[in-house]
């Protein structure tokens, strides 16, 4: 190759490899202080889910002692257990909400 040759690489094309984000659960535990209406007004404003829905997984926790809430990537799974955790430390409850990556 002389001094005026160009040399032209050809990239090998590439599979641009997109991952799903990982999701994390949020949970719902039980306690023996936080009255069931206010944990029922909790889910029903940190996760936007009806009235029925938000009363199941109260009871479920309540019974269980632990109920997944919803999945969610993790920085929004986080910032609404704080959000839910906070509400009832807020009024003076144990509330409280956890998060854990979903297999
Ligand atoms: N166990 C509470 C009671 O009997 C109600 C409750 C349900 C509290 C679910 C927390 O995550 C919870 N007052």
């Amino acid at each position: 190759m002389s001094d005026n040759d160009i040399a032209v690489k050809v990239k090998p094309a590439t599979k641009p490899k997109i991952e799903r984000p990982k999701l994390y659960k949020v949970i719902l535990v039980n306690d023996d202080y936080t009255p069931r209406e206010f944990v029922v007004v909790v889910l029903k404003a940190v996760f936007r889910m009806s009235e029925d829905m938000c009363y199941r997984v109260m009871i479920t926790a309540h019974q269980k002692g632990s109920c997944v809430v919803c999945v969610y990537v993790r920085d929004i799974a986080e910032t609404k257990a704080r959000e839910g955790t906070e509400l009832g430390k807020k009024a003076g409850f144990p509330l409280m909400f956890t998060t854990e990556p979903e297999e």
